[in-house]
């Protein structure tokens, strides 16, 4: 073992009820909105074929130009009780949204600047408002927030010399203020979501990233905070010198998940978040954009790959710039609500079914509490049918089809089944199996108490 002053801060998974919460929650909504969704990846007419929220340096916008986008954001349609219905549609349990993105704004009014929302026409907490609404939809709160800031004067890509070292330092000295600012303002957030570390400068200051989750745990009893905040003595990221998770859970699956094969992942906890449209994370009124909207039941397959797998899933949403949300993103997000409000029981409190193999026309999901098996079919075999490989030892009972009744299944051997589909209802089918052992001495169910409900 290297010695590390800033590596990881344990060896094994967290395990208390804070930790069991957040791996229980399963699906959660991202949402990016910022000065970015009121030009919506459009400048001077041009549609700028990349993420909306990265237009400002893309398309070169003078710095006072982007600034001057404040004056127009006046929340017309802004109702934070409206954000959160979707989620409750979705079937989402947590939210993290974009307190700071990269251009620096703040939708706090922060003390330690004066780029935020405090100063725009409204001159609304928007944080606060949406804290108070989703808490009161029983949703836990996260917040996003970017290191990187493309307008902070001290804000530095590489440290090349004293004079970069000096401002680099007070740079970290305000994001550790403003991110001290949050704990205090907001104590009942559940977790911190950071992004912007990967540049040389913030990996050369592993020292503050440790600091960061050191002072925000203490602040906040419980708090999680993501892998990507953290570097370690040697510039590592992610996991350290040691291969040791530094942060609570893995957050590097983005706009892309494991290989669903791969159960080696399954042993940490980790979170993939994905945009609703090929790219874009801010709202991106673009053809680009707008023609490749995932359909919700794509968006299902991912939720259940990765409960599979022990990991969460975090599906992001760009409202515009007055403040609504999308429309085609409300009506995905209950579509795939919908399929959540029946199968439900698959994915929230579950996690890894240790010993079942990846069957390839879905996947195997088992319950924290309840050590119930649950088969997610998301690909269906040519013949319509599918086989149920059990692990050695198993023997089935009988099968249930999520929504509906017991279900007829054919046995082909001690540990292999076979049940037809009913391939006339939309979705996603999802059956529990209702488990023996082989011998029939006993009902098998495993419970796992890492993961709760
Ligand atoms: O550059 C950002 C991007 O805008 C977005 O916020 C995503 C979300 O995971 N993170 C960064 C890219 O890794």
């Amino acid at each position: 073992m290297i010695e590390l002053k800033y590596g990881a801060c344990r060896a094994e998974p967290r395990q208390d009820a804070s930790m069991q919460r957040f791996r229980g929650h399963r699906v959660g909504q991202f949402i990016h909105w910022g000065l970015y969704s009121l030009p919506a990846g459009r400048w001077e007419g041009e549609d700028v074929e990349f993420a909306a929220e990265f237009l400002p340096r893309v398309a070169k916008i003078p710095q006072r130009r982007w600034e001057a986008l404040a004056n127009d954001f006046t929340l017309a349609d802004f109702d934070a009780g409206r954000w959160a219905d979707t989620a409750v549609a979705l079937g989402a349990r947590y939210m993290t949204v974009t307190t700071k993105h990269h251009d620096g704004f703040c939708l706090w009014p922060s003390a330690h600047t004066d780029f935020h929302m405090g100063n725009t026409p409204s001159g609304r907490d928007v944080l606060a408002e949406l804290v108070e609404a989703y808490e009161a939809r029983g949703i836990d709160v996260f917040f996003y927030y970017s290191v990187l800031d493309w307008r902070h004067p001290d804000w530095r890509f590489t440290l090349e010399n004293d004079g970069d070292h000096e401002a680099f330092a007070r740079y970290l000295d305000f994001a550790m203020k403003q991110l001290e600012e949050l704990a205090e303002r907001y104590p009942s957030v559940k977790g911190f979501w950071f992004d912007g570390t990967w540049d040389e400068s913030v990996k050369a200051n592993g020292w503050w990233t440790w600091e960061v989750e050191r002072m925000l745990k203490a602040r906040i009893p419980g708090v999680v905070v993501n892998s990507r905040l953290r570097a370690d003595d040697f510039g590592a990221r992610h996991v350290d010198s040691n291969g040791l998770l530094m942060g609570d859970y893995e957050s590097g699956y983005e706009r892309r998940l494991p290989e669903p094969w791969d159960h080696s992942v399954a042993g940490r906890d980790w979170e993939a978040c994905m945009t609703i449209p090929q790219a874009s994370w801010g709202y991106h009124q673009g053809q680009w954009a707008q023609s490749t909207l995932k359909h919700p039941f794509d968006i299902v397959d991912m939720i259940a790959h990765c409960t599979s797998l022990g990991g969460n899933f975090l599906l992001n949403f760009g409202p515009r710039g007055d403040g609504s949300m999308q429309p085609a993103e409300a009506a995905i997000a209950g579509k795939v609500g919908e399929w959540l409000g029946v199968n439900g029981e698959a994915i929230h409190g579950c996690g890894f079914a240790e010993g079942w193999d990846y069957p390839g026309w879905g996947y195997f999901t088992r319950h924290g509490a309840t050590g119930d098996v649950f088969a997610i079919v998301t690909r269906v075999p040519a013949s319509g049918r599918i086989r149920l490989q059990l692990p050695a030892g198993h023997s089935l009972a009988g099968i249930r089809l999520l929504g509906s009744d017991a279900y007829p299944f054919k046995r082909l051997a001690d540990t292999v089944f076979e049940v037809e589909l009913d391939t006339s209802r939309a979705g996603p089918l999802v059956f529990a199996l209702d488990l023996a052992a082989l011998d029939g001495s006993a009902s098998l169910k495993e419970p796992n108490p890492d993961v709760l409900n």
